[in-house]
């Protein structure tokens, strides 16, 4: 019996993640009923992952053996198995995966993925189904030589964000492929099919090659965001065939695929009738587990500075990342990310407050809003943007310093952060308006001072949001979405699941101080780029 009754029915969400391999499973009023997890390092260690993945002595080509996240499904379906999942009950199942990284089906690959014998675990009937034995990751930084050519093969990195969403990157899947081909071309020659991490894995449960969603894809360099086809000009530049080695076809990614493959059925009591739904991108599936309505902006405060907001009328720009909405086809979502997060902010804390939070909130606390007219920039990495590492400080004339009071010092920290996330975000086609919520997770979301400099540098609500598993929850609800989506919105369905709590509201003159400052900002983040040789077309 399928489970049509709802109040039986189940979807599950998985997460492969760089680390490990979550599973989460709702029921119809959308709470989680099981939780799953698998770790590459420890549950899987003849692998010999550390942290999931392998790096190889340059330290920029970052793989993932392909079969060890095979293995990781065969062990977790034991054990939701073992928690008491009935598979029975389970309407749907969807995805969230990595972006970027890239999967290599061998010739062939297809036949035995149809056929496969429900006596036997995945992993020993599909190693031999890959031409490219461990897939590159979003970590690997391998293919610079590829992301300047990319680049200049459609005329300037900003063409090229015009098109695809993004300037060049490194982890992205396009120009993976085109290292592959430039380097391996026989390896290349014997692939059939390039899947991404998401769509690899909506392929072990359908039995056969699923197609890469609009969100995820839009993670590659290759797809063009507007029409959502591929874009045929950035395509030849990577590789031949590529078209038919990714599928012509792209879907939305609230899309069911099919029903679930029949090895499934005969070895763990799946139900026949069981969907299998899109899987999509890390970023997309935790946009969906956040609950994040057409205002909101999601930060997330950890070791790096994230956001995520969903745009109309995004402007591509050299700095972020716009990608397809996973919820809505006619809109986008833009990830902005930052490499110096939380490390930073201790760094800030240990020179001034003696490695005390408290003291550095009463630091906080004592300047007021805006500091003077001080701005600081503080660049522990390599930053994304601008391309740069180190300080930077300038007074209320513009003028660059070489240091500020401690107390001066804590404000512009924590001041310069949250007003290049506003910046960046605005940079890319985000308006701030009376129904803006700022929605945080992460660390330092827990910081009562820091909730409040953020809430008036946005000059709007600051919402906590703590959801560890956001992502594999994103997963579920897409399951159940995909299902659903011609009855009712995506809000209308998560309406009485996703809630907050205000953790703060702006100051009554947070508008007057921080537009003006968020100007300068911008101003002085483009004079730090000259130095680091390149600006932004803003
Ligand atoms: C985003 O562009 C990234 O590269 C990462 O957030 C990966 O998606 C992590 F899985």
């Amino acid at each position: 019996m399928l489970a049509n009754d709802e109040s039986n029915a189940t979807y599950l969400g998985f997460d492969l993640s760089t680390q490990q391999l979550k599973a989460i499973a709702i029921n119809g009023s959308l709470q989680v009923i099981h939780e799953s997890c698998v770790h590459f390092d420890t549950d899987l260690p003849e692998f010999r992952t550390h942290g999931g993945v392998n790096q190889n002595a340059d330290q920029q080509t970052v793989t993932a053996p392909t079969v060890m996240w095979i293995k990781a499904f065969d062990l977790i379906l034991e054990r939701l198995k073992i928690n008491g999942i009935d598979y029975n009950m389970i309407v749907a199942i969807s995805g969230s995966a990595q972006q970027h990284g890239s999967v290599y089906w061998k010739k062939g690959a297809i036949n035995t993925l149809k056929n496969l014998k429900a006596d036997n675990f995945l992993h020993n009937q599909l190693s031999q189904c890959f031409s490219c034995r461990d897939s590159p990751v979003w970590m690997d930084s391998s293919t610079t030589k590829q992301c300047r050519e990319l680049e200049q093969w459609v005329g300037g990195a900003q063409q090229l964000a015009d098109i695809t969403g993004s300037r060049a990157y490194e982890r992205f899947t396009g120009s993976q492929i085109a290292r592959i081909y430039q380097t391996k071309p026989e390896m290349y020659g014997q692939t059939e099919r390039i899947c991404l991490v998401s769509n690899f894995c909506a392929s072990l449960f359908a039995g056969d090659y699923a197609p890469i969603d609009y969100s995820d894809g839009s993670g590659m360099n290759l797809l063009d965001i507007t029409t959502h086809d591929w874009s045929q000009q950035c395509l030849d530049y990577c590789a031949p065939d590529l078209r038919t080695k990714l599928g012509e076809t792209l879907i939305p990614t609230p899309s069911v695929i099919g029903n679930i493959s029949q090895y499934f059925v005969d070895r763990y009591g799946f139900n026949v009738d069981c969907k299998i739904v899109s899987f999509t991108g890390d970023n997309p599936a935790s946009l969906i587990g956040m609950g994040l309505r057409k205002d909101d902006v999601a930060v997330s405060l950890g070791t790096s500075d994230t956001v995520f907001l969903r745009l109309t009328n995004p402007i591509p720009a050299l700095d972020g990342h716009v990608l397809c909405n996973p919820l809505d086809d006619n809109s986008y979502m833009a990830l902005i990310c930052f490499k110096n997060g939380s490390r930073t902010r201790e760094r800030i804390r240990n020179d001034c407050s003696e490695g005390d939070w408290s003291l550095f909130n009463e630091l906080l606390e004592s300047t007021p809003r805006g500091n003077f007219g001080n701005i600081g920039f503080y660049f522990d990495f390599k930053e994304i943007y601008p391309v740069i590492s180190g300080d930077f400080r300038y007074n209320k004339f513009d003028s660059e310093v070489q240091r500020f009071s401690k107390e001066v010092e804590v404000r512009a920290c924590i001041e310069g952060q949250f007003i290049r996330l506003r910046v960046h975000a605005e940079n890319l086609g985000y308006n701030i308006g009376p129904n803006t919520r700022v929605l945080a997770t992460g660390g330092a979301s827990a910081n009562p001072a820091m909730i409040q400099a953020l809430s008036d540098v946005f000059n709007a609500p600051v919402v906590l949001k703590e959801q560890p598993n956001s992502a594999a929850l994103g997963a579920a609800y897409l399951a159940k979405y995909s299902l659903i989506k011609n009855e009712m919105t995506f809000e209308e369905m998560i309406e009485e699941t996703i809630s907050g709590l205000v953790a703060a509201n702006p100051s009554l003159d947070a508008y007057n101080v921080y537009t003006p400052l968020a100007q300068r900002y911008r101003k002085q983040e483009n004079e730090i780029a000259k130095k680091a040789n390149h600006t932004l077309n803003v």
